[in-house]
């Protein structure tokens, strides 16, 4: 028994069926980016120029999951993980963006859920976790409104190909680094600096997840449907100051600018003070298309956010003051009160909302010794998050799943291979997988869940 071990009451709390899953994308696990018809997406143009990312990494190869799948789903199935959130790339199925759709694409998830069936594991899949068709940024990208008609089409030959399967459906993942990492500060894919563009970019893939769920509903599909937000509670460093107009200003930024529209179908009045006005993209019935009734949230937590107010600070008048004394190899901050405080604060002012903790996950500098990696920080790490949902849940919160970023180590986006997130280590050399002691930690955890809400 570890330090970290959850009791049988914490673990009760959790109801029989919560999801314990795991989660990646496909542009950082796939790899074989030039076979079965692919065509090339924005990742593949940003991550091969040079100085994008850390070391000139790129996914071309990663951890070569599209050929690994079945021994991928397999060491998942001894972990006792039934539950895998995984992304579709548009280009497999689309390699132009449109047109005509790529049998070898549709063939090749067709055998990756299959295998997924067959070792007991259940499919969430996301729509678009960043890797746009280069062809149709080609044409401007979620700037240029006909993505989003694009991403409808793509969206509905999915639902139709992959929806007797799938019965978990995420539109997008973290639209706010799709348009402020991408457009705003160019770390990511496509790499602009331009605030004008971001807002832009953001109402369009709010609008296409709008459709999206609307084409959704249209199939009469058993299964759910929701979208993915990165979220964070934001804090005073001294409540009652000048500190709470920072706490509005970051909380506007980082988490209302979606959350608003989806749930309350109009943007937050501070959005113009602090990003610029959203010009000539909105026509008449887009926010209300935003906010078609969804069937679940995803959040994807990793950390929390503590601000003060400073008249000199630019560009927000804010200054992030986080606490760094523990602190993952990202440098991001560790708080699983602030996950429990951000599902409390979604429930407070967005209304009773199934949840589902889409990512949360931590990286370290691990170390493969004689096979096995000894990460207790991310037991830790993962402890205090699964606790969390616990104290959420006794509180009213209603969270359906808990999805560890990530299952594998894999490309870490402009970090490349640098960062390792998963709770099996990957040898890049050899592309062998080993479990780390975080992944027997989770698969403990599931049995004795499982166990106890046997009768
Ligand atoms: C995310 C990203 C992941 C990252 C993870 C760690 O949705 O933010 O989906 O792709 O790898 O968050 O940074």
């Amino acid at each position: 028994m570890s330090s970290f071990d959850l009791s049988d009451e914490i673990l009760k709390k959790l109801p029989k069926h919560f999801h314990f899953g795991t989660a990646a994308a496909a542009y950082q696990v796939e790899g074989a980016v030039n076979e079965g018809g692919r065509g090339p997406s924005i990742w593949d143009i940003f991550s091969s120029t040079p100085g994008k990312t850390r070391n000139g990494d790129t996914g071309a190869i990663s951890v070569d999951h599209y050929h690994r799948f079945t021994e991928d789903f397999v060491l998942m199935r001894e972990l006792n993980i039934k539950h895998y959130r995984f992304s579709i790339a548009w280009s497999r199925l689309f390699p132009m963006g449109s047109g005509l759709i790529n049998q070898q694409g549709v063939d090749f998830y067709n055998r990756l859920l299959d295998s997924m069936l067959e070792n007991g594991i259940t499919p969430m899949a996301t729509l678009y976790h960043w890797d746009l068709p280069q062809a149709l940024q080609d044409l401007g990208g979620w700037e240029n409104r006909d993505t989003v008609y694009r991403f409808q089409e793509y969206a509905d030959a999915a639902f139709r190909a992959f929806g007797d399967r799938v019965k978990n459906w995420i539109t997008h993942n973290e639209p706010w680094c799709v348009s402020v990492l991408g457009n705003l500060t160019g770390e990511h894919a496509p790499g602009f600096h331009d605030a004008q563009k971001a807002l832009t970019v953001a109402h369009h893939v709010l609008l296409s997840h709008g459709l999206a769920v609307q084409t959704y509903r249209g199939l009469n599909q058993d299964g759910q449907i929701g979208i993915t937000l990165n979220l964070t509670p934001v804090y005073a460093q001294t409540p009652g100051s000048d500190d709470d107009k920072a706490v509005v200003i970051n909380d506007v930024f980082s988490n209302r600018w979606f959350l608003d529209p989806i749930f309350k179908a109009q943007y937050p009045k501070e959005m113009t003070q602090i990003i610029g006005e959203l010009k000539n993209a909105i026509s008449i019935d887009d926010l209300a298309t935003i906010a078609q009734p969804i069937d679940f949230l995803g959040v994807n937590y990793y950390q929390p956010l503590v601000v003060r107010y400073d008249e000199n600070a630019a560009p927000f008048y804010t200054e992030n003051v986080t606490p760094q004394d523990r602190v993952t190899s990202m440098g991001w901050p560790i708080s699983g009160d602030g996950l429990r405080d951000l599902l409390l604060r979604l429930q407070k002012d967005y209304g009773t909302c199934p949840f589902y903790i889409t990512e949360n996950g931590a990286a370290y500098s691990d170390q493969l010794e004689q096979g096995h990696v000894h990460d207790d920080e991310r037991v830790h790490y993962l402890s205090d998050h699964v606790l969390a949902i616990a104290e959420a849940r006794e509180q009213g919160v209603d969270v359906r799943g808990y999805y560890v970023w990530s299952f594998i180590d894999n490309f870490e986006w402009a970090w490349g291979y640098d960062q390792r997130f998963g709770i099996v280590y990957c040898d890049y050399a050899t592309l062998q997988r080993y479990p780390k002691d975080s992944a027997w930690w989770y698969a403990k955890h599931i049995s004795r869940h499982q166990n106890l809400h046997m009768y």
